[in-house]
């Protein structure tokens, strides 16, 4: 593990940087790589910063979820907040459902925070806070930890939303929401008994709105860490080993082409 002054100041420069982007944050990379949720383990990590590092690559974008579950939670966030104190412009932090502290309660990452001092729980609160909900790559990409909200019509209205850790319902459906192929618009979701599922034609009317053609989410467990949807209109990625030994990936995302890299 990294020197308690290490981590104290990443987590006060994170928070410097990160309080200065909006909430949507909108970029041009050409060629990116997005990476799923990591939920403290390293291994996608690692190969996303190897590739970002080859030169072939304007950017990487993680769509949420360091912590909880695997068993370098505290690793995998403070390295995700460097690689972005190292390239602030060429990497995009998102938030994920698990940031935040009542998840992590339930989830493994509130154990893991009783080693260290209130003040680095207090600074990773804000971490949280500070983290972007989503993002737009080239104007039509769509990077966000869940899905789409069904409060949300205007996603470029949320560049003008003040961050914050107080729930709305709305603001979640981005962190929460899962796709279904048994609803056309929204309906609850029982699976994760709150927030909602999202259908394809929920998908279209959105991507139509916001002038969008492609969305990558995470949040699921996917096997082979990738998953296609509704004709290439969504695709889950996930990049988490924590869920046991299962094939994850990483994808790279060249203008409007999705390829999968596996791991
Ligand atoms: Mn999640």
């Amino acid at each position: 593990m990294q020197h308690l002054g290490d981590l104290l100041e990443t987590l006060e420069s994170s928070i410097k940087l990160l309080s200065r982007e909006p909430a949507l944050v909108e970029k041009s990379y050409r060629r990116i790589i997005v990476v799923g949720d990591l939920h403290g383990t390293l291994t996608a990590l690692d190969r996303a910063k190897e590739l970002f590092f080859s030169g072939n690559y304007d950017a990487v974008a993680f769509l949420g979820d360091y912590v909880d579950r695997g068993p370098y939670q505290m690793e995998a966030l403070y390295e995700a907040l460097s690689l972005k104190l190292e390239s602030p412009k060429e990497v995009i932090l998102l938030r994920g459902n698990h940031e935040d502290e009542r998840i992590n309660y339930y989830y493994g990452f509130y154990n893991v925070l009783m080693r260290y001092s209130n003040e680095i729980r207090d600074l990773i609160l804000d971490v949280y806070k500070e983290l972007p909900l989503a993002a737009i790559v080239r104007e039509k990409v769509f990077l966000v930890h869940g899905g789409i909200s069904s409060g949300i019509e205007n996603i470029r209205s949320l560049a003008h939303l003040k961050k914050s850790l107080v729930y709305d319902d709305t603001i979640m459906e981005l962190l929460w929401n899962d796709p279904s192929d048994t609803v056309d618009y929204f309906s609850f979701n029982f699976m994760r008994g709150g927030y909602k599922i999202f259908g394809r034609k929920a998908l279209e009317e959105f991507h139509k709105i916001n002038d969008l053609k492609i969305t990558i989410r995470s949040h699921e467990y996917v096997l082979g860490g990738f998953l296609k949807l509704w004709n290439g209109m969504l695709y889950t990625v996930h990049s988490s080993t924590a869920y046991g030994p299962a094939s994850i990936a990483i994808l790279d995302l060249e203008e409007e082409n999705v390829e999968r890299v596996q791991l």
